[in-house]
């Protein structure tokens, strides 16, 4: 593949609510990550995420709050910022779907589907809460999942087995307004969309990734396809998101499902309606041949980005840009349950750097990214890893080589010695290392990646064990001199290796070693030359702490803290 413009996008979170650990695992982090290591590699990445603010989601929490839904979203829109910096997020831009860039978008192409024949006109039965005085769309009603039992199933999706609903579904159906059960079927007018006239096109499109895609995000497309597409309901009985544009049914709202999607591009118009000095969004949107675009999520989401919006696409008629791979992303859990906003249970992103430094949830999360299966987290292997990876491994490493360097030569690259056989047997094993560890993150294998990041750094540790600088300084200067040069000359590879998992201890390992950590490349030569670019002479700084442990008692008291634990 030779396109050089990387177009990534992260699923847009839910206005409504902070993220927690798990909405960061299932597509904040790892497309950040993904971002990073593009950019180091020279790519043109545009990288866009924004908050989805439309749909009884942010209705409902803004009723709760007792705020009006604008105002709701606009303090949301700001929370949500400040978390994605505090756990430092690279986007390009980050906006918001409830834009008049996006409203355009979804006009256009809802312009486009009607005049192309794509939308059916439908008078069908909804759920009237009489005492609500409204129609109950989507989160409005909470009921009992027709196919898995799930008590607290949503009117447009199951959380539990991920099945998409309608509120008509729902067994036990109750007002998520005010709980009340006094529901009547009554009959509105509504637009579908007709995913099985846009079958054909979609199926054919899908094949092509039959053997490049995760297998999650593959398999679940391929059963909706199975299933046969039906028409979907696109439009709702609701105040808040963007008027429909068609006569007849100005007094409905867009589905919020279809603006979400829309809102990668509306998002890009905004970006480049604030940047004008920047490619305009078309060059993204509407030129697809020499962009490659990648789409993080989580595996819920899946649906929507392999049928639904594909299908609104491709209904155009216009030449948009189509997802070429997409990331899903199973489920964390907390301590083998689910994160739960609603009964506050897990960890909350605003909560989490507040605990400990950003690097370390970064480095755990995508240590432990839960790609072809769910994983879970608890404190205890969190502490662990942090510990043992980023304590005693990379930190120690640092540590020690600095710190030798000082009390056997200076504060200086030493002079001396040519390089023997370890070295050129560690270059061997470290271009071995860095190739897998360039593949993974190219394939977005992000658990393979992050061991042998590790490994890489376990190198470093297994290179001064085996050498013993401390002991042959004694009696070999030179050689000493060698072996702590080429430790040395290690701390900067790792950073930059390290960089896009953990941007800022990268910073702090290459200011360490007096470097500059701006526009940093990713590694293209062999290690035999990387290893020796720092020059003799070089002065570096006193070594400071990377990393801190954590402790069984905090562990403790945060397992009790966050409700992982029941205190005794
Ligand atoms: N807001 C669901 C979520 O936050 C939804 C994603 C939209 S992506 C266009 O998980
Ligand atoms: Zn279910």
């Amino acid at each position: 593949m030779n396109k050089t413009k990387y177009l990534i996008t992260s699923a847009l979170p839910y206005i409504n609510g902070l993220p927690h650990l798990g909405h960061m695992v299932g597509c904040l982090l790892p497309s950040d990550v993904y971002a990073r290591f593009m950019r180091m590699q020279g790519k043109d990445v545009l990288y866009i995420c924004g908050t989805d603010e439309h749909g009884t989601a942010s209705e409902v929490a803004a009723l709760k709050a007792g705020v009006p839904v604008q105002e709701y979203c606009d303090d949301f829109h700001e929370q949500h910022k400040k978390i994605y910096q505090a756990f430092n997020l690279s986007f390009d831009y980050l906006g918001r779907t409830s834009t008049e860039q996006n409203k355009e978008m979804t006009y256009r192409i809802a312009e486009e589907l009607d005049k192309n024949g794509f939308f059916e006109e439908k008078t069908i039965k909804q759920v009237f809460s009489v005492d609500d005085n409204q129609f109950l769309a989507d989160r409005y009603i909470t009921g009992t999942c027709p196919h898995c039992g799930y008590e607290k199933a949503r009117g447009d999706q199951c959380e539990n087995c991920t099945k998409v609903l309608d509120p008509t579904d729902l067994i036990n159906a109750r007002s998520t307004i005010s709980g009340s059960t006094n529901l009547e079927v009554r009959e509105t007018k509504h637009l579908f969309i007709k995913l099985s006239a846009l079958q054909p096109k979609l199926k054919a499109w899908l094949e092509t990734k039959e053997f490049t895609w995760p297998e999650v995000a593959y398999s679940i497309a391929q059963k909706w396809l199975k299933e046969g597409l039906q028409e979907r309901c696109i439009t709702r009985d609701l105040k808040w998101g963007f008027p429909v544009n068609k006569e007849g049914f100005e007094d409905k709202v867009f589905y919020v499902w279809f603006d979400a999607p829309i809102g990668y591009i509306g998002i890009t118009k905004q970006w480049s309606d604030e940047k004008p000095a920047e490619r305009s969004w078309e060059d993204w949107w509407l030129k697809p041949d020499d962009v490659h675009y990648v789409e993080f999520m989580g595996k819920d989401n899946v649906p929507y980005h392999t049928i639904t919006f594909p299908a609104t696409l491709m209904g155009t008629g216009e030449n948009w840009k189509l997802v070429d791979y997409l990331k899903g992303m199973s489920y964390l859990t907390f301590n083998g349950g689910k994160f739960s906003k609603s009964e506050q249970v897990g960890i909350f992103c605003d909560q989490a750097v507040q605990e400990f430094p950003a690097d370390y949830w970064r480095y755990w999360l995508m240590a432990n990214a839960p790609e072809s299966s769910d994983s879970s987290f608890t404190f205890e292997a969190f502490a662990s890893t942090i510990n043992k990876d980023l304590n005693d491994v990379l930190g120690n490493f640092i540590n020690r080589v600095l710190k030798m360097t000082t009390s056997n030569f200076g504060q200086i690259v030493p002079d001396g010695g040519v390089e023997g056989d370890d070295e050129k047997a560690l270059y061997t094993r470290l271009d071995e290392l860095i190739a897998d560890y360039t593949k993974y993150m190219n394939e977005m294998e992000f658990r393979k990646a992050l061991s042998t990041l590790r490994e890489i750094w376990v190198e470093g540790n297994n290179y001064i064990a085996r050498n013993e600088p401390w002991k042959v300084v004694k009696t070999d200067k030179e050689r000493a001199a060698v072996i702590l040069r080429t430790a040395l000359n290690m701390i900067p590879l790792f950073a930059v290796l390290s960089a896009p998992v953990m941007p800022e201890t990268s910073e702090k390992m290459l200011k360490l070693m007096n470097l500059s950590s701006e526009n940093l490349t990713w590694v293209k030569a062999d290690a035999s030359d990387v290893l020796k670019q720092l020059s003799v002479g070089h002065e570096f700084n006193a070594p400071e702490l990377l990393f801190s442990k954590i402790s069984a008692e905090q562990v403790e008291e945060l397992a009790i803290r966050y409700k992982e634990k029941k205190e005794v």
